[in-house]
């Protein structure tokens, strides 16, 4: 064996089943490992396509995603998805190509050549290191799993020199054990659970890092009568039915001003980043009560009066049994009231267009069994969905506004759909964001999957037309020219639609979820039949 064939047979037993990735010269010995180990391997049609995809069927799957992709171009193409990945404490593994050992650091203009490879991706990566030999590869692909599996996930890049691929290894190289998520502190979480049920004015906040508490969640918003607030990554881990639910509404006033208002916030698994809310910092006043496996966020922004450094699970079932033995002061009834108040005036508070966005979703909730997936691109119709999109389960909703990127909504359902075949997946992108990665409709073609891709169309960047008509600047660059959609679509093999009533829209969705291919399902923002 080679080392290309080495590390793709420890990836495999590591459970790697799909890598995304785009050949070149500097990989092939990659992809003759990639055969070996019978993994299967999704073309990309750019290296940006290739780590959103990778992020999509992380999302999807809970396991890392992996990309490989060349030395150069290939990284700096897929920067935007690993950063993305980063952002959104999502697992994994990019395998790049990299200039010959002998080459590396003297300037010798190399092909594919950046200054320090590694260098390039470690500010949004947990970890990015430059190959030397092969017997180095299983102690650093073990010290990934450590992140994934034992820590806040978030990518890791290793760069394999086209030298180091090609060289042989004796032996085969073994897995190494991950370690376990830290538990929480006893005396930290009865401290929690003393002040939770002091609390008069409770607030939950959940956010991606609370995925999977949905048991213990209910059981303590409902024991002590909060309120339950989410973040994007969030959204759904309570179902959004449910009496003390406020939804992903984070981005409204009303909902702003309950969390001000509370006198005790236990904030889970996330940092609540500004792509949630979209203010400078949220007015946050009561005891924050922290639950977080990343230690430094716990003396953040939202610093943290009783820190729990712990994984989510096991501190929410801890506090949950905690709180069972305690009186609380705060009662159901009164949180139900607060959030049919705050549901009510957040409801009053839309703007017509917002109106117009909640009806769309209206009909795509319709459409969609309650375990399909969506993935949202920065439109706004995806921004009123936050809240207006009603979510039943976890899992189910993907919104990357903290690195806020346009045209990552189509490769993330594609890496979706490839790693969760059975559940129903769609994207939403705008005019302006589905241009930026649409060539992987080939690539979702070429799957087979049966993917519906609505697409928004405004034939504007309509967020940002609207900021600059507030502030009378010219709308300069900011009104493209729109393709043809459909026949863009149907070149690239795609089924293609233009909505054209809302009985239409949801039997082209529902149709969409079974052909023999993707769909591109174009709704006209102008469209006579969603009125003004
Ligand atoms: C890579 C990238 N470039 C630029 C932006 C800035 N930006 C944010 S929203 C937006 C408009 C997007 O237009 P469209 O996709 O048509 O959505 P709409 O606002 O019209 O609903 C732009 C340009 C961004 N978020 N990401
Ligand atoms: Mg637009």
């Amino acid at each position: 064996m080679n080392c290309g064939e080495a590390v793709m047979k420890l990836l495999a037993a590591y459970e790697v089943d799909t890598v995304f990735g785009m050949a070149g010269t500097m990989t092939v010995e990659l992809y003759r490992g990639i055969a070996l180990a019978g993994v299967r391997h999704v073309q990309c049609r750019n290296e940006q396509g290739a780590s959103l995809m990778a992020d999509g069927y992380a999302r999807a799957t809970g396991k890392p995603g992996v990309c490989t992709i060349i030395a150069g171009p290939g990284v700096t193409n897929a920067a935007t998805g690993i950063a993305q990945a980063y952002c959104d404490s999502q697992p994994m593994l990019v395998l790049s190509g990299a200039c010959a050992t002998n080459t590396q650091g003297k300037g010798w203009a190399a092909i594919h050549e950046l200054a320090d490879q590694a260098a390039v991706t470690a500010g949004f990566t947990a970890f990015s290191a430059m190959i030397r030999y092969p017997e180095e590869l299983p102690e650093l692909v073990a010290r990934a799993y450590a992140v994934f599996r034992g820590s806040r996930p978030r990518p890791v890049h290793l760069s394999l020199p086209r030298d180091v691929l090609p060289e042989p290894v004796e032996h085969e190289w073994k897995t190494r054990r991950a370690p376990t998520l830290p538990m929480a502190d006893s005396a930290a979480i009865d401290e929690a659970a003393d002040r939770l049920a002091q609390a008069k004015r409770p607030l939950i906040l959940v956010g991606g890092g609370a995925v999977g508490t949905r048991k213990a969640l209910s059981a303590i918003a409902e024991r002590i009568g909060a309120p339950v607030l989410s973040t994007n990554a969030g959204k759904g881990i309570i179902p959004e039915s449910h009496s003390l639910s406020l939804g992903c509404s984070i981005v409204r006033q009303a909902s702003q001003q309950a969390l001000a208002d509370a006198d005790v916030v236990l904030l889970i698994g996330s940092e609540v980043g500004q792509g949630d809310h979209f203010l400078p910092k949220l007015d946050i006043s009561g005891d924050v009560i922290r639950i977080d496996i990343d230690p430094t966020e716990l003396t953040s922004m939202y610093c943290a009066a009783v820190p729990i450094q712990a994984d989510a699970r096991a501190a929410m079932l801890a506090l949950s049994s905690a709180l069972a033995g305690r009186k609380p002061t705060a009662q159901r009834p009164q949180g139900e009231l607060r959030v049919r108040d705050v549901l009510a005036r957040n409801a009053a508070s839309m703007t017509d267009l917002e109106r117009q966005h909640a009806r769309v979703w209206k009909i795509l909730r319709s459409a969609l069994p309650a375990d399909a997936i969506v993935m949202g691109d920065a439109t706004q119709i995806v921004y009123t969905g936050s809240f207006a999109m009603p979510m039943e389960m976890e899992r189910c909703w993907y919104y990357s506004g903290t690195y806020c990127a346009l045209g990552v909504a189509l490769p993330m359902a594609i890496g979706a759909k490839i790693g969760a075949p059975h559940r129903p997946v769609i994207a939403v992108a705008g005019d302006g964001g589905i241009m930026f990665t649409v060539s992987e409709l080939a690539t979702a073609v070429e799957e087979r999957l049966a993917l519906p891709v609505i697409v928004w169309n405004n034939d504007a960047l309509n967020a940002i037309v609207e900021q600059m008509d507030q502030r009378q600047i010219p709308r300069i660059g900011v009104e493209p020219k729109s393709p043809d959609f459909l026949r863009l679509a149907e070149g690239l093999g795609c089924h293609a639609a233009r909505a054209a009533s809302a009985e239409h829209l949801a039997q082209s969705v529902r149709d969409a979820l079974v052909a023999d291919r993707p769909t591109l399902i174009e709704i006209r923002q102008d469209s006579p039949w969603l009125g003004p």
